[in-house]
């Protein structure tokens, strides 16, 4: 890394001390940049790399709500606005447990690059809170996410921030979030929020786009090297709304998925989840969030193997859609021996920054997962267009969108890296490509 580089680098190190999937995903997009940063010394001059590093906006709250005890409980609510030069802040919220300021700030980070690399404007955002909603009750999920848009409601706006989800934040939650958007404004702004209900100014093929997405972009990567969808076997983390995406396109498309997970273990269906049945299971497996991934072994007969993830079982294509650093280097190493050639991260930052290199150094492709899982944020603006004309597209116009869209993703990652004499190297690509669109708006904008 050069000189420059190195000195921004260690300031965002001293600055966000302790925020360590902060500073990850900065050494991870800068490790891509050294190449365009020595190509363009006006960068310096203006501190483009020290703003762009540096949140516009943080905010954090507290959320106190009412169990179903009657007890009073409280959690920490965040926005991270990072960077509008391109569009409305944009990205979903996430509720989990272990919800704090550097998790917030790397997605809101990579979202930024994200965003860019959809070719829409929208500029990136992230937020949620450390709030679990495990075992909770619809009402005091709904408690919960009223007490957070009350607070929430006076940084968001159409034009200003648009969130949506993330884990822990689904249609249900979306629902309960916009009511109360509505009823403190007293405006039906629907273009505040993505993933809505088809009844509510939601879009078709939302609910599945991440995970599509993701299969697009792998049709893309393997028809590079002469290769389908049809007759390969992919191992899948997760079982969420990423995973069940990934499992539907891949079983249209002839292949299968045969491992799910969850944090007790994982499955493995040597027939593939590929018939309806299972498919639709994952979605009650998803919405009984008392249960887990061992309910799939139970129901359909296939082997569980507690407490272990599902990396090292010899598959054609890895796609982890489960959540960050669920790779790390001994995991690579069983990916590397088990055979496979193809990886593709689908949940944010799914592997640490140097099993990234060790798979990018014994896999044919590595996909990084700001351009595989982009097909969700893409669509979401999509959601914002269609909200903004009053008007629904049919599910087929969306899906021929988010095609086209993730094709263009590939394309450009694939001509970033080359121009910039890197050969075939989509995560460098995707860094580039993306960054590029957000550091000539800012160029434009003078020191703001
Ligand atoms: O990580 C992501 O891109 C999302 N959770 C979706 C964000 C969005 O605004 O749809």
């Amino acid at each position: 890394m050069n000189d420059y580089m190195t000195r921004v680098l260690n300031d965002v190190k001293r600055r966000n001390s302790g925020e360590t999937e902060f500073i990850q995903s900065v050494e991870e997009v800068f490790k891509s940049l050294e190449v365009v940063i020595n190509a363009h010394p006006e960068y310096e001059k203006v501190g483009l790399l020290e703003r762009m590093t540096e949140p516009e906006r943080v905010v954090s709250f507290r959320v106190p709500w009412i169990d179903d005890s009657g007890k009073v409980q409280v959690n920490r609510g965040f926005r991270v606005q990072f960077n509008n030069a391109i569009g409305p802040y944009k990205g979903g919220l996430r509720f989990q447990e272990n919800v704090y300021l550097g998790i917030m700030k790397f997605l809101a980070f990579e979202q930024t690059f994200k965003n860019s690399l959809t070719g829409l404007p929208i500029g990136g955002a992230k937020g949620g809170s450390d709030f679990d909603p495990r075992g909770k009750s619809d009402f005091e999920i709904m408690r919960f996410c009223q007490s957070f848009m009350t607070e929430l409601y006076r940084h968001i706006g159409a034009d200003i921030d648009v969130p949506a989800g993330d884990i822990g934040v689904g249609s249900r939650e979306i629902g309960f979030l916009y009511g109360q958007y509505k009823r403190i404004t007293g405006k039906y702004e629907s273009g505040v929020i993505t993933g809505k209900g088809m009844s509510y100014g939601g879009s078709f093929v939302r609910p599945e786009a991440t995970g599509y997405g993701a299969v697009y972009y792998m049709e893309r990567v393997l028809e590079h090297f002469g290769e389908k969808i049809k007759g390969k076997t992919f191992a899948v983390s997760g079982y969420g709304n990423v995973a069940w995406g990934v499992a539907l396109k891949v079983a249209q498309l002839g292949g299968k998925v045969v491992t799910l997970s969850d944090h007790t273990g994982y499955i493995y269906d040597k027939d593939g989840v590929i018939t309806d049945e299972k498919i639709d299971y994952m979605l009650k497996m998803r919405a009984d969030t008392s249960g887990t991934i061992k309910d799939y072994a139970e129901k359909f007969s296939v082997p569980f193997f507690p407490g272990e993830k599902p990396w090292g079982v010899k598959v054609d294509v890895v796609m982890p859609c489960a959540t960050q650093n669920e790779v790390n280097m001994e995991d690579a190493k069983k990916i590397v021996e088990a055979g496979v050639k193809y990886y593709a991260e689908v949940s944010n930052m799914s592997t640490s920054n140097d099993a990234l290199d060790y798979l990018k150094a014994n896999c044919d492709a590595v996909c990084p997962s700001k351009a595989v899982n982009a097909g969700g944020v893409a669509v979401s603006a999509l959601e914002m267009t269609q909200d903004s004309i009053r008007y629904n597209w049919s599910a087929d116009k969306v899906d021929s969108k988010l095609k086209d869209i993730m094709t263009n993703i590939y394309e450009d990652s694939v001509e970033a890296a080359e121009e910039y004499g890197l050969g075939y190297d989509l995560v460098a690509g995707a860094n580039i490509a993306g960054f590029e669109k957000v550091a000539d708006a800012m160029m434009a904008y003078g020191i703001v």
